[in-house]
């Protein structure tokens, strides 16, 4: 018998030339030299700004200044930093060096931070003087600080006053060598490095804002809000990378608040906002939306979790002067797989709920997750994506990637939807176990694990739970040893030793965990049961 058709679907735009050749720093100032004077990264407590020739200068000392502390082609560079000027440049500057770039929330616990230094091999660690002593005490590890009065560090203001004229090229090989290591803990288990090439973050990077009709059209003029954290792949990408390419000025704001953020867009004349679900809600609750004005907004973008239409409507009637739509992602997908059409130079129109078109020069395809077989148009299946924009695969972890990158190179995301009539990509489920508490990543494994170790925890299962403000939040069944353990305890054992996102919620005691033969959870059982009530 023949073969069934491969439905493939692709981008609605033509494929585009990409300089993959250049690595990622060369790639983000390409145009330098007609950009220089132009504002690039505005700092939003201080309103301080730097051109594009400031950053690229400050980069480059940077990199000289790290390379005076032994960092070298292949190093790690751990960023332990809240959004900040010094994040973007630590990250230029190990791109430069041929460095690695890990990155984590600092709000991470010591023994969070202690394992993804360890796994990473990270040898610096730059932060905050705040910070500083979560990281302390780490072997063989040279921790540099922002600002002043760090005991016992390296500063980052002697970094960028390091001399760069004797700086050496790095020896890149753009297409194999690491830029970027974020932490996923992808369909499965714990968090993994990501391993993101130079030749795989510029592939993504351009899909989105390269070629005659870019499929994400930020300009020169714009200015673009970066109040989502860099030391998640959807900032990395989407706000300092493609900002940066495409010449348009940031605008950094340390940490979210509502008010704050209007405030901001109101004196900048921010231009595009990329946001995550959790604060679109924010904001259509806030009274003081219609104290500011926003009508420089001509972009809201939503991604990492996903946005009812009921809210997208919402949100739209408030800011009528913007066009508003979502991109996907996943970390491993390098990042982005779909991006809204309407936000295209050229843009055709979307529906309210659906999460984008598949980026140019890549391929998307549907599988039934029983059969392994591809679906066609309107049929709900596992999402799968190829391109030279995916992951490398994950550090020191073949088994992993082979699990998530299949034989032909095809990228299995865990996430379970559809294609419709106009080439538009829609979310339904999610096959894998990852639970998204306000876009971040909460990998039920790593709790699991935690609530073992309890000696008054028999057994221990870690399910989202839906959630109006959070999206998804972690909830615990727990089989309990002893009698007196109680709810409160197992949460507060858990808060302390993670970060505030992986914090259970609620923790349902039972009296068994259901779990197929093969000792595999069901998970679907148990979300079944929270559905229910
Ligand atoms: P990770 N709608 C529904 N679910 C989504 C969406 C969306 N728009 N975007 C991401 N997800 C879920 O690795 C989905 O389950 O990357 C996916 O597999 O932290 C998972 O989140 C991946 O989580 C952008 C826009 C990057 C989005 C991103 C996503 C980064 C989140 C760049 O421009």
């Amino acid at each position: 018998g023949s073969l069934p058709e491969q439905t493939v679907f692709r981008s609605t735009l033509p494929d585009i030339a990409i300089p993959d050749h250049l690595p990622l720093h060369d790639y983000v100032f390409e145009r330098l030299a007609e950009r220089r004077d132009r504002a690039c990264i505005i700092d939003g407590a201080t309103g301080k700004t730097l051109t594009v020739g400031d950053v690229y200068c400050l980069s480059r000392r940077v990199a000289a200044g790290l390379y005076s502390l032994g960092v070298r082609h292949g190093s790690t560079v751990l960023l332990f930093l809240p959004n900040s000027v010094e994040f973007a440049l630590a990250f230029l500057a190990s791109s430069r060096l041929g460095a690695v770039t890990t990155t984590a929330s600092p709000l991470h616990t010591p023994p969070e931070i202690a394992k993804q230094v360890a796994a990473s091999g990270a040898t610096v660690i730059i932060t905050e003087p705040a910070f500083v002593a979560k990281v302390r005490g780490l072997a063989g590890v040279t921790i540099v600080a922002t600002g002043e009065g760090a005991e016992g560090c390296a500063s980052f203001a002697d970094l960028q006053a390091a001399d760069d004229s004797a700086l050496p090229e790095a020896p890149i090989d753009v297409a194999n060598d690491v830029v970027a290591l974020p932490y996923s803990s992808g369909t499965t288990g714990l968090p993994k490095g990501v391993m993101l090439s130079h030749r795989g973050l510029v592939t993504s990077v351009a899909q989105l804002v390269d070629g005659e009709n870019p499929h994400l059209h930020f300009r020169e003029d714009d200015v673009v809000l970066c109040v989502l954290p860099m030391f998640h792949v959807y900032s990395l990408h989407s706000i300092l990378l493609c900002g940066m390419r495409a010449g348009a000025a940031l605008v950094i704001m340390k940490r979210f608040d509502t008010v704050k953020m209007l405030e901001l867009v109101e004196q900048h004349g921010i231009t595009i906002a990329p946001l995550v679900p959790p604060i679109v809600v924010e904001m259509a609750k806030s009274d003081a939306m219609d104290r500011h004005d926003l009508s420089s907004v001509r972009m809201v973008m939503s991604g990492a979790a996903p946005m009812g239409k009921e809210l997208q409507d919402i949100i739209h009637a408030k800011l009528p002067n913007a066009v508003l739509g979502q991109g996907y992602g996943m970390t491993e997908a390098g990042p982005v797989l779909s991006m809204c059409m309407a936000f295209a130079k050229q843009p055709s129109p979307v529906k309210s709920g659906a999460c984008g078109t598949v980026v140019r020069n890549a391929e998307l395809k549907i599988v039934d997750p029983e059969t392994g077989l591809c679906l066609g148009r309107n049929q709900p299946g596992e999402i799968c994506v190829r391109g030279r924009q995916i992951m490398k695969g994950y550090l020191n972890n073949p088994d992993a990637t082979a699990e998530t990158i299949d034989k032909e190179g095809w990228l299995h995301t865990g996430d379970v939807g559809y294609v419709d009539d106009d080439n538009e990509i829609f979310i339904v489920d999610r096959l894998k176990e990852l639970i998204k508490y306000k876009g971040f990543q909460v990998a039920p494994a790593e709790l699991e694990a935690m609530l073992i170790a309890h000696p008054s925890i028999a057994d221990a299962a870690v399910v989202p739970m839906k959630d109006d403000a959070s999206g998804e939040i972690p909830v615990a069944f727990v089989v309990a040893s002893a009698a007196d353990i109680t709810e409160d305890e197992i949460k507060q054992y858990v808060a302390k030793q993670v970060v505030f996102y992986k914090r259970l919620q609620r923790v349902f005691f039972v009296s068994s965990i259901p779990k197929a033969p093969s000792g595999k959870i069901l998970r679907k059982d148990l979300r079944a049961k929270l559905a229910t009530g």
